[in-house]
């Protein structure tokens, strides 16, 4: 069998063949090879030079103005069976969608550079880490995928030694959304991707790969690939659990994974330790645990909300060495974004006059890319080759109305049902209507690379014998009193809440059993120096049987759509709770010594 280097070369070889480029660079990810790139971008206007005394080493990109979030139309998953891909993906053949996309890429690197970048997910000695290489026209992809992924060297030297790799294949093309196309071929582990130069459409590592390639090859090798931030939370008696948590996107995933906490918790001795603010792969041990490792290297969070009060780690982390896209800029050339306390935009994030008038200073999704490691909290566990062990699962979503503000699944399946079942209101990330709910299942909808029945399936699978698994809870920072404001403060506060749950799996804390699931009573969260009425609280962790059989009813109808495939414990799973709703009366549980 030839080596994956010699399929590299040849695959490099065709590629240049179609694609016609000027040239080939293969990055080798060092900081010379960057310095250049960086260089010959600010020369080429790619990049723009940012304040060197407030920002040293930051830049920032302006994307086209009609190349600014990720195009979940014109995203497609090309298996050769078309249930394979199901009804939560666009699906195509993978010979047309070749056949369409090499049209568009035949002489596309015309005159430009072509960079072979060869990367990790994951730390590079990590059995569950695994590796890709992107062929790529766009410096700025380059200077994104070195901060993103394990690039250069050390990946391709593990691509060397392993039998196979994630080809993924990607042009700006003429950024003509008419000529747009981000597909996946999971039978072929491949990716091709033309005329977009936006994040989750062009850093091939991270949706694409990480989620979409990955979760196909996650099923198919016994692990999961999910849409999770991964933090730790050490308690005062020095030991620290960690938490995988999916939220859709923009629900303040960065935030949770980066939090401060409350002043009265970080005098008790709490800490927060982040892992990842995006993506998770967690793998069964040996021990039959759920072992995560964050297969990212860096953050692309979104610039907009971040400022000292929502996410002060955030925020010092991107004074130095970072990559905005889309933001604006102030007189003294300092990046600026709507929510950013300090500063005054005069440039907008498309280079015009800032004016009220037409629109925010930056693009709602504008993004900043940097290290990991820059962030203050950033955990040395995330560069632990073995993963960390995951305590709790947690699922949430934007939902002004119905959904406590935290609860508990019963079981592993439960927790299926409940994950399957999680919707939100959508948000800027992707294009489309802002503000309406969509089901969201485990805030996958946009990144399952196959049948979401057969993941669901998947899911299903890993409660078996010896399996220690985690337990699953539900979140819900975003419930609206009557006066349509929130009840619950956020934020730093939402601490209290993974002290619940973290006392939930240790059996320290009191929970109520309902028909949804495991609801702590007002006395089990800890309330202490918060400004919230007991009314707030009660209405907060309240159920409207009445409105939740509606819900019952719509997550019912909502998996029926899936057909045939959908599996029957899952479906079993949530006519048991419309009955229970039908029927039962609340009551209490306390924990054994609580
Ligand atoms: C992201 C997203 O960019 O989920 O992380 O949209
Ligand atoms: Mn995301």
């Amino acid at each position: 069998m030839a080596s994956s280097l010699e399929s590299l070369n040849r695959w490099v070889e065709d590629v240049a063949r179609l694609t016609e480029p000027a040239q080939i660079h293969w990055c080798n990810g060092s900081s010379g090879e960057i310095r250049l790139l960086t260089e010959q971008m600010l020369a080429s206007g790619d990049l723009i030079a940012l304040n060197e005394e407030t920002h040293p080493g930051c830049s920032l990109h302006r994307s086209s103005p009609t190349d600014v979030a990720r195009v979940e139309h014109l995203t497609y998953i090309c298996t050769r069976n078309r249930d394979d891909a199901g009804p939560n993906n666009h699906w195509m053949d993978p010979a047309e969608a070749h056949a369409k996309v090499d049209a568009l890429f035949a002489g596309a690197m015309r005159g430009r550079t072509m960079y072979v970048v060869p990367y990790c997910m994951g730390p590079i000695d990590s059995p569950i880490s695994r590796c890709g290489v992107e062929i790529t026209d766009s410096p700025y992809v380059v200077a994104n995928m070195r901060i993103m992924t394990r690039m250069g060297a050390a990946a391709l030297s593990r691509i060397e030694a392993e039998d196979s790799f994630v080809k993924g294949l990607h042009s700006t093309g003429e950024l003509d959304p008419d000529k747009r196309f981000i597909m996946h071929f999971p039978e072929e582990l491949a990716i091709k991707s033309i005329g977009s130069g936006y994040g989750g459409n062009a850093l091939l590592g991270k949706k694409c790969h990480a989620l979409r390639i990955g979760s196909w090859q996650a099923r198919s090798e016994g692990w999961l690939a999910e849409h999770m931030l991964i933090v730790g939370i050490e308690n005062p008696q020095g030991e620290t659990r960690y938490i995988a948590a999916a939220f859709p996107s923009a629900c303040g995933k960065t935030n949770l994974a980066m939090l401060i906490p409350p002043e009265s918790y970080r005098e008790a001795g709490w800490k927060v330790w982040t892992i990842g603010d995006d993506i998770c792969w967690m793998k069964p041990g040996a021990d039959g645990q759920l072992w995560a490792i964050n297969p990212e290297a860096g953050y692309f969070g979104v610039a907009p909300g971040t400022d000292h009060k929502t996410n002060p780690n955030a925020l010092a982390m991107i004074q130095r060495d970072t990559i905005y896209t889309n933001v604006g800029i102030t007189a003294d050339n300092q990046p600026w974004w709507e929510g950013l306390s300090e500063g005054q935009p005069v440039s907008d994030w498309q280079g015009r006059a800032y004016d009220p008038a037409k629109g925010p200073a930056a693009h709602p999704n504008s993004r900043f890319t940097v290290a990991a490691q820059q962030c203050p909290s950033w955990s040395p566990q995330a560069e632990a080759a073995q993963g960390v062990p995951i305590s709790a699962i947690i699922f949430g979503g934007r939902r002004p109305s119905l959904v406590p503000l935290v609860f508990e699944a019963r079981d592993w399946a439960h927790g299926v049902l409940v994950g399957a079942a999680m919707g939100s209101e959508t948000t800027a990330a992707a294009t489309g209507a802002v503000g309406v709910l969509r089901r969201d299942s485990m805030a996958m909808k946009p990144f399952c690379g196959y049948n979401f029945a057969d993941y669901f399936t998947h899911w299903l699978s890993f409660d078996k014998p010896g399996a220690k698994l985690p337990k699953i809870f539900h979140v819900n920072w975003f419930r609206k009193g009557a006066d349509g404001k929130y009840l619950w403060p956020g934020f730093g506060e939402n601490l209290r809440v993974l002290e619940w749950i973290l006392g939930r799996c240790d059996g320290t804390a009191g929970a109520e059993e309902t028909a949804i699931g495991l609801v702590p009573g007002i006395a089990d969260l800890n309330l202490d120096g918060l400004a919230i009425t007991p009314a707030a609280s009660r209405e907060l962790l309240g159920i409207d049987e009445q409105a939740w059989q509606s819900e019952l009813a719509a997550i019912g109808k909502y998996l029926d759509g899936f057909g045939a495939r959908m599996p029957q414990r899952l479906k079993d799973e949530q006519r048991m709770i419309a009955e229970a709703l039908a029927s039962k009366p609340a009551k209490s549980i306390r924990a054994a010594n609580g």
